[in-house]
């Protein structure tokens, strides 16, 4: 039997260690490590393609990349992770032979950084046929109860001399490709491509179309990428649609966290607490770009205006206030701060809860938002960067901690949004319980 003092020294250690335990150190990792260039002498379409970087480890990492000479082009050349850079290579009077270089990708948080992306440009005599294929590579969405989704187009061209002879083929059954071969000289053939999701189980499915020629650079890869979904997102028109609920935070606590996923079609209230001289919300106020503010009573107000908020694009937009700071998160990074302390009074001049609308129609603020909403999250905490990035892409069970109202909109149909966590905030489409004309629409397109 262990001695007791040993039991407790033992819980000592766990304890203390208990962060570290679970929590790998900042890893940076690159992927891919190697980028191929072809072409042949004299075509000088643009070369280009994609180092996504990103940590293994907690945190997020601040990097700069530097590319070892000036033929290579990395963009943007710093940020942190996770995050994409666009490698591109001059062709620019390269002439037949193999042109190696890297990309450097440095964080000074990581024990592992620098770690290298090789590059390798090769350019064939002008008298070699290649063939080229556009898109680089093919992604699919679906939604399960929709079925699949359009068939899209790979484009085949010969960017060199003669004619070149090529076949596709794909190695997944739920993959249809036509034609499968042809002939291709100056032409462009396009090659259909279909995906059918019957059967298949929701979630992300890899494929990859083998383009085999022969042209020099025969056995070309294409992958392709099939996301199956399920759920709703509930769409705003913009005129009148909105959501009412029950109020989601009271008192004069002086903590929280608000989220939502959104894809904005036009300016205005995304989700607010509407009360007289305290308004709380999460607000695009009509700026290009976009400019989205986030506010707790008495206007104290953290924003961020940038040209990566992206009209019809799905975004996810969180604001934090933790007694000393208003903060705003894009897409889990934190983009905007104002400094306020004191508690804030939630319930002074309350008058309603939406999602969508200010809940005064016809005032000079804006009145209504439009586009798609989903993932309306409201917590009496607040939430740190990191707690903000380890969710926004998963559905909650609705009893995490300091969650004390959460929709998903995933019911598809009818006039109720329910509140997924115990506190039974159940709310409801437009102004009556029945349908009318600001209900906004159930629409099978979750963003994850
Ligand atoms: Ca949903
Ligand atoms: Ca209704
Ligand atoms: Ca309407």
């Amino acid at each position: 039997m262990m001695p007791r003092a040993w039991i407790a020294l033992a819980a000592a250690v766990l304890t203390s260690c208990g962060g570290d335990w679970f929590t790998p150190d900042p890893t940076l990792v690159l992927e891919p490590t190697t980028l191929e260039f072809e072409t042949v002498e004299g075509w000088a379409s643009i070369h280009s393609g994609e180092i996504d970087i990103g940590n293994i480890g907690s945190g997020s990492l601040s990097w700069t990349a530097v590319a070892s000479d000036g033929t290579i082009t990395v963009t943007p050349a710093s940020g942190t992770t996770p995050g994409t850079a666009t490698v591109s290579v001059s062709l620019s009077g390269r002439t037949q032979g193999t042109y190696p270089g890297s990309v450097t990708v440095s964080a000074a948080g990581a024990s592992n950084s620098p770690q290298v992306c090789a590059t390798n440009l090769t350019v064939y005599a002008a008298s070699e046929a290649l063939l080229w294929h556009s898109p680089p590579s093919l992604e699919f969405r679906a939604h399960q109860a929709v079925g699949s989704p359009a068939p899209q187009l790979l484009s085949l061209s010969n960017v060199g001399a003669g004619t070149v002879s090529w076949s596709v083929s794909g190695d997944a059954g739920w993959l249809t490709l036509s034609p499968t071969s042809g002939d291709c000289t100056a032409e462009t053939d396009d090659v259909s491509v279909s995906v059918n999701v019957a059967g298949l189980p929701v979630g992300d499915h890899q494929a990859t179309i083998t383009v085999a020629s022969d042209a020099r650079n025969s056995l070309v890869q294409v992958p392709v990428t099939l996301t199956i979904t399920v759920g709703y997102v509930l769409s705003f028109d913009g005129t009148d649609d909105y959501v009412t609920t029950p109020k989601w935070i009271g008192g004069s606590g002086n903590k929280v966290t608000w989220e939502v996923w959104c894809r904005i079609s036009q300016a205005g209230p995304l989700i607010l607490h509407r009360a007289s001289w305290n308004d709380m919300f999460i607000w695009w106020d009509g700026s290009t770009p976009p400019r989205i503010r986030f506010s707790v009573p008495l206007d104290h107000i953290a924003s961020y205006q940038g040209a990566d908020i992206i009209l019809g694009e799905w975004h996810h937009l969180a604001g934090t206030y933790d007694g000393s700071t208003v903060k705003l998160y894009v897409n889990g990074e934190l983009k905007g701060t104002q400094s306020y302390s004191g508690s804030a009074n939630w319930d002074s001049g309350y008058y309603g809860s939406y999602v969508g609308a200010d809940g005064y129609t016809g005032d000079a603020w804006g009145g209504f938002a439009g586009g798609e909403f989903d993932e309306v999250r409201i917590w009496n905490v607040a939430r740190t960067e990191a707690q903000i990035q380890s969710t926004m892409y998963k559905e909650l069970t609705g009893s995490e901690p300091g969650l004390v109202a959460y929709y998903d909109f995933d019911e598809g149909s009818g006039q109720v949004v329910h509140d997924k966590t115990a506190s039974g905030k159940d709310g409801q489409l437009g102004s009556t319980a029945g349908a009318d004309a600001s209900d906004p629409t159930w629409t099978p397109d979750p963003p994850f």
